[in-house]
């Protein structure tokens, strides 16, 4: 009734609309744009998965990609978050947060019909839930910062999508029927795992050398942006199982200083506190002298300026030769200049906290830990090497 009237009033407002008014009418068309791109971006994890999921929850929905992976629900999960993490990168300005966590083990919940993901600390970070089309749906929460302009900063988060297939857990039909089964048995043994008590890992960190990124390391989808650390969860009675132990190398007459550095306790990191290796491809390798439960190692390269070491590969192995046992704890030569296979970590800037690698609980008596040069010149350098664990039960 009053549509003819109000439309006519609304063309005589346009006609008579003033600078502000047309320049709040921009602002908000650049929010809706830009939040269009930020959902653009979540939904680039499982595209088809979550157009189709929004669309019509239909139970022939069963041809979509994340139907027909045929790989187990860990190591899919796994390589959705890789391709958040890489997907991330093309948005630069946005600084989206990494998902640190990875997927070590699932449980599925029968009673709440729901996937379960367990970080390495054993801790739950991603709950999927069953959607009407019987796929599992999850997500993360994912923080980003932006610089709007020099003076003005602001923070927010996006979403991260994840999906399972339905039939990676079928449905549970009556409460007596088998119990809760991981598809993948957990690492063993899993810190965490059997209700074992978790402490945060007490590190003793030198003082730090120097502060900021300096100007030779230049931003990279291959490198980590700094962050804090947050506390990283260990069973109880863990420690140092490196020091004072014999320390071995591909280099074995050091340019500076000497083997024994690596283990000295020293991570102090000044001049005359680290011992520098040959350019190209080196190594250091430590002896535990007896096989232990590794949880964690820490690695200080060199820490009197920033720096980013190339190649950095963590091993633990049981024999000193690394022919037996031979295991990967850590790869970031994304592009397998060092021929130990392509690693998946990122590149990151060496600093007074050191590399702090998750050894997810494994057996080992020897760890080798690997470089190929850093960016500022081509020797590789070792101010301390630590292995946090204990003795197999
Ligand atoms: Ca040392
Ligand atoms: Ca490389």
């Amino acid at each position: 009734m009053h549509t003819r009237p109000r439309a006519a009033s609304r063309a005589g407002d346009v006609a008579m609309v003033d600078r502000s008014f047309l320049a709040i009418a921009i602002v908000v068309t650049v929010i809706v744009v830009g939040l269009t791109f930020f959902a653009a971006v979540a939904i680039q994890v499982t595209p088809q998965a979550s157009a189709k999921e929004e669309a019509a929850p239909d139970p022939a929905a069963k041809n979509t990609p994340a139907d027909a992976v045929k790989a187990d629900p860990v190591t899919e999960l796994n390589s959705q978050i890789e391709r958040f993490n890489a997907n991330r990168s093309l948005i630069p300005d946005k600084g989206i947060s990494p998902i640190e966590q990875r997927v070590s083990r699932v449980e599925y919940e029968k009673e709440k019909d729901e996937v379960r993901c367990y970080d390495a600390r054993g801790a739950v970070f991603l709950t999927l839930q069953r959607q009407p089309d019987g796929r599992f749906k999850g997500i993360l929460q994912v923080k980003y910062h932006e610089l709007v302009n020099p003076e003005r900063h602001s923070w927010g988060t996006v979403q991260a999508e994840f999906w399972l297939p339905g039939g990676s857990f079928p449905k549970v039909p009556s409460p007596a029927a088998a119990p809760s089964v991981a598809p993948t048995p957990p690492p063993s043994p899993a810190p965490g795992a059997g209700g074992e008590k978790l402490v945060p890992l007490a590190i003793q960190l030198p003082k730090p050398l120097f502060e900021g990124t300096p100007k030779n390391i230049k931003a990279a989808p291959t490198l980590e942006k700094p962050s804090a650390r947050p506390p990283f969860m260990v069973p109880e009675g863990l420690t140092n199982l490196a020091l004072g132990k014999p320390v071995t190398s591909s280099d074995s007459e050091p340019i500076i200083g000497d083997l024994a550095m690596v283990t000295d306790g020293d991570k102090s990191g000044s001049d005359g506190s680290f011992v520098e290796l040959g350019p190209g491809k080196q190594h250091v390798q430590i002896d535990l002298q007896q096989p232990a439960l590794i949880y964690a190692i820490v690695v200080w390269h060199y820490h009197g300026e920033g720096r980013v070491y190339h190649d950095v590969v963590v091993q633990a192995a049981d024999d000193a030769d690394f022919v037996q046992g031979v295991r990967t704890l850590y790869n970031n030569d994304f592009d397998n200049s060092s021929g130990l296979g392509i690693g998946k970590e990122l590149e990151y800037m060496d600093d007074y906290r050191g590399r702090l690698i998750d050894a997810k609980g494994v057996k080992a008596r020897y760890v080798r830990v690997y470089s190929n040069g850093n960016t500022s010149n081509d020797q590789n350098h070792y101010v301390e090497v630590e292995v946090y664990g204990k003795a197999p039960k």
